[in-house]
């Protein structure tokens, strides 16, 4: 009979792994118990401050996890997606706002200017994102159009051989910190597909250049060890050539949607076995009527509840990301494993915060921080809600926005 090993279920690292991988995953793992894992209960009390941020993406940029799957010209490490899904899970598994800083740098900016930049831009500004020399953020959400980016208000005008930009933008992340700020837009003078992506590099804009203003949002109840604000817009005004070309309409934030959503749908699993690990180790070891908590029928259940789920949602997150590396993924794909991770992950989080009873509320423990953190993770790039009428959609042939 074969040995069931229950922290490895399926065999996902000891058989499905490259060796490449293999060795990647602990080496992000022992960093990031080492340097990250000593600084989060702090940050998280006291609300990252925006130093603290660029503190930590230089962190993350040492060690090449930023822009990670990008070629080496341009400061990325060449990986495979499904190294940067380990990843994401391993730094997920200290703090969500740390992946989410790691996710927005690479995924939505990194990503579009190498995508969809001037080979001058990519020269310019990759090096010095990968090393979080410069730290950039995304601007799709306003504060009337969050699940309908359709609809935004913000407008791009033509001036000679500059574009001004109008407009708001609301819950960016890492924008008060921000050097390179990702903003799209709506042309006036386009009818059809009028949604086009710019790239504001802030140490650029002189004195007649508008106004650009990115205020910190005070007082969140997640993802309290990272930085989020707006963008204010006011006549800002840039050359054309910071207009991404060849992409139009919508695609052209969703193709960069579609590589957060694929690193958060691992990352929140590593949150998920974080807080599945802590949950396990405490029954273990405290007892109630005089045996161990791990030893009553109802917490073993809740164990195998989370164990199935995490050890399937992270082989459906390796599948997709295996398509990924061969080219044959679909955005619906990747709907279905970030709104699966994320569900699952919350449910998961809550699961542990209650085994731990009241020692669960405490921020010491990490559970409930977790779990803080995993609410505003299911909302972002695309509520759970939303990724359904994605599914649905492509299901019935519907839309049902
Ligand atoms: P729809 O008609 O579906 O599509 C418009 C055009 O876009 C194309 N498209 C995609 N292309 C590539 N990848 C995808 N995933 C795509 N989804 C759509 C589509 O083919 C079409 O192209 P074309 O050429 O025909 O024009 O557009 P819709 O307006 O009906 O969309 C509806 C809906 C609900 C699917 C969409 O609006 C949506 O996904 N809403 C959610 C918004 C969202 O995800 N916002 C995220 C903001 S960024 C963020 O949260 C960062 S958090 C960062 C962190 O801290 O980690
Ligand atoms: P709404 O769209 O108003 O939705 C509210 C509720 O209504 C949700 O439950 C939703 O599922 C539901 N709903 C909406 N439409 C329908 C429908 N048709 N049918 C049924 N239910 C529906 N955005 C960026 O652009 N860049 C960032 O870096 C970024 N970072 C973020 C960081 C944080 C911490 C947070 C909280 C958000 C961030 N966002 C960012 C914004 C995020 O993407 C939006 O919050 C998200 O897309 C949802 O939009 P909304 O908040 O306006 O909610």
């Amino acid at each position: 009979k074969n040995k069931y090993q229950w922290d490895d279920p399926l065999l996902l690292y000891s058989q499905q792994l490259t060796e490449e991988e293999r060795i990647l995953q602990s080496s992000v793992h022992d960093f990031c118990r080492s340097e990250l894992l000593p600084q989060i209960t702090k940050l998280n009390r006291n609300e990252a401050t925006g130093e603290e941020s660029k503190a930590l993406l230089t962190q993350l940029g040492s060690m090449g996890l930023l822009g990670s799957t990008l070629p080496t010209k341009y400061g990325g490490s060449g990986l495979g997606y499904v190294s940067y899904g380990l990843i994401a899970m391993e730094v997920e598994a200290i703090d969500s706002a740390f992946r989410s800083s790691m996710s927005v740098q690479s995924s939505l900016v990194m990503y579009p200017i190498y995508k969809y930049g001037t080979e001058k831009q990519r020269e310019k500004y990759l090096p010095l994102l990968a090393t979080g020399e410069l730290i950039g953020c995304f601007g799709l959400t306003e504060p009337n159009h969050g699940s309908d980016p359709s609809r935004m208000e913000t407008t791009a005008r033509m001036d000679g051989d500059h574009v001004v930009l109008n407009g708001s933008k609301n819950w960016i992340t890492n924008s008060p910190i921000a050097d390179l700020v990702v903003v799209w837009a709506k042309r006036i003078d386009i009818e059809g597909k009028p949604i086009r992506g710019y790239l504001i590099d802030r140490n650029e804009l002189g004195a007649g250049d508008g106004v650009l203003e990115t205020p910190k949002i005070d007082g969140k109840l997640s993802l309290r060890a990272g930085v989020t604000g707006m963008i204010f817009m006011d006549d800002v005004r840039i050359p054309i050539d910071n207009e991404f070309q060849d992409i139009q309409g919508l695609e052209g934030p969703f193709s960069c949607l579609n590589m957060a959503r694929y690193g958060i749908s691992w990352g929140v699993l590593g949150s998920a076995q974080e807080c599945m690990n802590i949950a396990l180790d405490y029954t273990q070891n405290r007892n109630q009527f005089e045996k161990p908590l791990a030893s009553n029928q109802l917490i073993q259940k809740k164990f195998s509840d989370i164990s199935t789920e995490i050890t399937i949602a992270k082989q459906s997150c390796l599948q997709v990301g295996r398509l990924m590396e061969n080219g044959m993924a679909s955005p619906e794909q990747i709907s279905m494993i970030k709104r699966n991770s994320c569900g699952k992950s919350l449910d998961i989080t809550r699961l542990c915060r209650d085994m731990l009873g009241g020692n669960g509320i405490s921020d010491e423990y990490h559970v409930m921080r977790h779990m803080m953190n995993l609410e505003a993770v299911n909302t972002y790039e695309g509520t759970h809600d939303i990724h359904s009428l994605i599914l649905g959609r492509a299901i019935t042939g519907l839309p049902a926005f």
